[in-house]
């Protein structure tokens, strides 16, 4: 049960308060903290709020490849650029629920189909509502990002029972037309209204290591905390540079300030599931272990993203163990 106080913040049943008026002054004197102050603040958040040797296992699967209309220029898939990938159309059911049967026996327990659309026609919706269908058979949690939608289309979701909808904001408002020309920031709220007015769990962040100011980074996080409720989860991606993007030659991002993004994703929305999502190829174990402390607490598990690399399933599984995260007997383990 929640209390809302409009627009300012929520106080949950547990007493914390979820606050949706922050500013980006304000965030950004959270990214000037010194780091190990940074941390512990979160850390002692993500403990308030949640097993801290848990972490929630998604695998992706793109259901239609390639041939996009928009311009994102971090995307592999927009049509204008050239990138080298194999164009597919929507796959049939049997070779999606043949992917997320394998991703239910390797431990994910949702699964989440992606689509290359600006927006899909009511026709494309109805046959991803079949594959919906069939993987809940499955007995996993289902997601799908196939771009826009419109309120209709939201509500037919719900109706066959998705459980989450992903819908990035990617950057702030302000460096957001740098990366995207073809839709607005307010095409992507819209959309994320229809989805929260629809009762779908909301899945929603951003990109960080794109050219964006650290002032950039704090706007993204202050427009998902200050949305009317938060994101149930906030994917953290860091840029895949794709060959044939515009963005293949960006300079890397300082690993702690990512580190610290995810710290502050943690305190703005302390009960949001924060995914540590693209980009993991790059990043070194002690740095995801960091995160994990930081308060990132689900991961992409699964060879492929949509259509980048993602860690070998077996290293995922190495790093787990060597950090006791996800043990069965974690929590007892913890307490004694
Ligand atoms: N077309 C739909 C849309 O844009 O909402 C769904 C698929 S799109 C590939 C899903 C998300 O993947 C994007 O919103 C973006 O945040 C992320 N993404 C795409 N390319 C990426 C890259 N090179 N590096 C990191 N994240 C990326
Ligand atoms: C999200 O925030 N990241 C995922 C998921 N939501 C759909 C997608 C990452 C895509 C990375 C590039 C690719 O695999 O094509
Ligand atoms: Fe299309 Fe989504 Fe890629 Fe943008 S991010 S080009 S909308 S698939």
């Amino acid at each position: 049960m929640t209390i809302s106080n409009p627009h300012t913040q929520t106080i949950t049943k547990d007493n914390t308060a979820l606050r949706h008026d922050w500013s980006s002054p304000e965030v950004l004197r959270l990214f000037n903290l010194p780091f190990n102050d940074l941390l512990f603040r979160a850390h002692s958040i993500h403990r308030q709020q949640f097993d801290p040797n848990q972490v929630q296992i998604s695998t992706l699967l793109s259901i239609k490849t390639g041939a996009c209309p928009e311009d994102c220029k971090y995307c592999p898939q927009s049509v204008h650029y050239d990138t080298g990938l194999e164009r597919e159309k929507l796959l049939p059911v049997e070779d999606v629920v043949a992917a997320a049967n394998a991703a239910r026996e390797t431990g994910a327990t949702r699964f989440c189909m992606g689509a290359a659309w600006r927006q899909p026609s009511d026709r494309n919706l109805e046959k991803v509502i079949k594959l919906i269908s069939a993987v809940r058979e499955t007995g996993m949690e289902t997601c799908v990002t196939l771009g826009m939608l419109s309120d209709s289309q939201a509500l037919r979701l719900k109706e066959a029972g998705l459980d989450y909808y992903n819908h990035n904001l990617d950057t702030s408002p302000e460096f957001y037309s740098e990366v995207v020309k073809s839709r607005t920031y307010d095409d992507r709220l819209d959309t994320l209204k229809n989805v929260r007015d629809a009762g779908l769990n909301v899945c929603c962040g951003g990109i960080v290591g794109m050219g964006e100011s650290r002032t950039d980074r704090a706007g993204l996080l202050v427009e998902l905390a200050n949305l009317p409720i938060h994101p149930q989860s906030v994917p953290i991606n860091q840029l895949i540079r794709v060959a044939g993007t515009p963005m293949e030659s960006l300079e890397d991002l300082d690993e702690l300030e990512f580190v610290r993004t995810i710290a502050i994703t943690r305190i703005m929305m302390p009960h949001s599931v924060v995914r540590l999502s693209a980009g993991r190829t790059e990043m070194s174990d002690s740095r995801q272990t960091l995160c994990f402390f930081a308060g990132a607490n689900s991961i992409f598990y699964g060879e492929k993203l949509l259509t980048a690399d993602n860690p070998e399933a077996h290293s995922d599984k190495v790093l787990f163990e060597k950090l006791g995260i996800n043990r069965k007997n974690a929590a007892a383990e913890s307490a004694a």
